[in-house]
């Protein structure tokens, strides 16, 4: 069986970029994923995601969107490939919600240049958004879109470049948390095992660790490409800002991303309520169908205008959230060969660079510089 210093466990967003930093620090590195990377059946799948800086989730993560901007940068330079767009990004809600209030502690924070549009400003600059009256908007310059298909191959190509090894279409079946060497066994019968085993498993997680997985919840999404009514040139993302939106119940809570196709408009909705079922752990996530175009079909008007309810295209993916909704970043309590990399409750993509770097901290010398307590695994009761 093949063997390494160190084994990545899946290889999606988290997996691959940790793959990259290990193997590009000089770590002897195997990457195993069940599927090929790039998969649509987890979560790291789309052709678009968010990145922001002036972060409504906590001013701690600042200084890790910062550094994950940074890398992203590198991971461009080195690949020769585009996967970062700055467009900004636009927090709606209405006025004096969290959407609204809590982008602007992290701006105020860290010295962020945040602007705060009431609605009249929001509805001249940007006409492309459905703005009550009572709303307004924060605009954060240091955001825009990835591209997440090519980012995981560009991170998985500069690996290899560096010596990494990758076994695609190999899934694993079970985990020893050994306290000394853990180990894994895949479902050819063969058993590999490492001095460090990083578990970037996604929503399987939860059947590889439970005693952390459990308290995961996987939850069902889906995402829609809406058209263009009119003229294209305002959606486009020289023109528009990522946006989320929506008020502080959640309820009615959307993302979205302009057009990258010139034709279409990718938004998204918070609140989702659909667990996953056991097969969409087997086999990914059960394909969009007619229920969830109407479930759409109101959001789109209180979101935009000028745009289509109805989706010309849709895709799955899975949540896996914890219940703080911040990630699981760190050892394994009673065995610190593993490394858990996890729970990243719907908005870990942009990080997945600067999780890669704190993973090989983690894996070459046990501790990192990187604020990571409140990620603990064990802290769930
Ligand atoms: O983190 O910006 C984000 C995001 C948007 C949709 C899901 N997560």
């Amino acid at each position: 069986a093949p063997s390494a210093d160190v084994i990545v466990l899946g290889l999606g967003a988290m997996g691959s970029h940790a793959l990259w930093r290990l193997a590009a620090r000089g770590v002897d590195v195997l990457g195993v994923e069940q599927f090929a990377p790039g998969h649509d059946r987890g979560g790291s799948h789309g052709q678009s995601r968010i990145i922001r800086t002036a972060y409504a989730e906590g001013a701690g993560y600042v200084p890790l969107a910062r550094e994950a901007w940074r890398l992203w940068r590198e991971l461009e330079h080195t690949s020769g490939t585009a996967l970062l767009t700055r467009t900004g990004c636009l927090s709606i809600g209405p006025a004096g919600s969290r959407k609204t209030t809590a982008p602007l502690v992290s701006a105020r924070t860290h010295n962020l240049a945040c602007e705060l549009l009431p609605a009249v400003e929001l509805k001249a600059r940007f006409p492309q958004f459905a703005v009550p009256d009572d709303h307004a908007a924060v605009y954060d310059p240091d955001a825009g879109h990835l591209r997440p298909e090519r980012a995981i191959a560009a991170a998985v190509a500069a690996a290899r470049a560096h010596g990494a090894r990758v076994l695609t279409a190999t899934a694993v079946v079970a985990l020893t948390p050994d306290p000394v060497r853990p180990s894994v066994l895949l479902a050819d019968g063969r058993r590999l095992t490492a001095r460090r085993i990083v578990v970037a498993a996604g929503a399987w997680l939860r059947g590889l660790v439970p005693a952390v997985g459990r308290h995961l919840r996987i939850e069902r999404r889906v995402v829609g490409w809406f058209p263009i009514a009119h003229d294209p040139a305002p959606y486009r993302d020289d023109a528009m800002p990522v946006f989320t939106g929506g008020d502080d119940t959640g309820e009615r809570s959307w993302y979205g991303v302009p057009s990258l196709d010139g034709e279409t408009v990718k938004l998204g909705l918070h609140r989702w309520p659909e667990i996953a079922e056991p097969v969409d752990l087997r086999r990914g996530h059960r394909p969009p169908d007619p229920a969830d175009a109407a479930r759409f079909s109101q959001a789109i008007p209180l979101a935009l205008t000028g745009i289509d309810p109805t989706p010309s295209r849709m895709q799955t993916c899975m949540y896996d959230l914890t219940p703080d909704e911040h990630f699981v970043l760190g050892p394994h309590r009673d065995a610190p060969g593993l490394i858990l990399l996890g729970g990243f409750s719907g908005h870990g993509f942009k990080f997945a660079p600067v999780i890669g770097d704190i993973t090989t901290d983690l894996a070459t010398t046990g501790t990192t510089p990187h604020p990571i307590t409140a990620f603990n695994p064990h802290r769930f009761p």
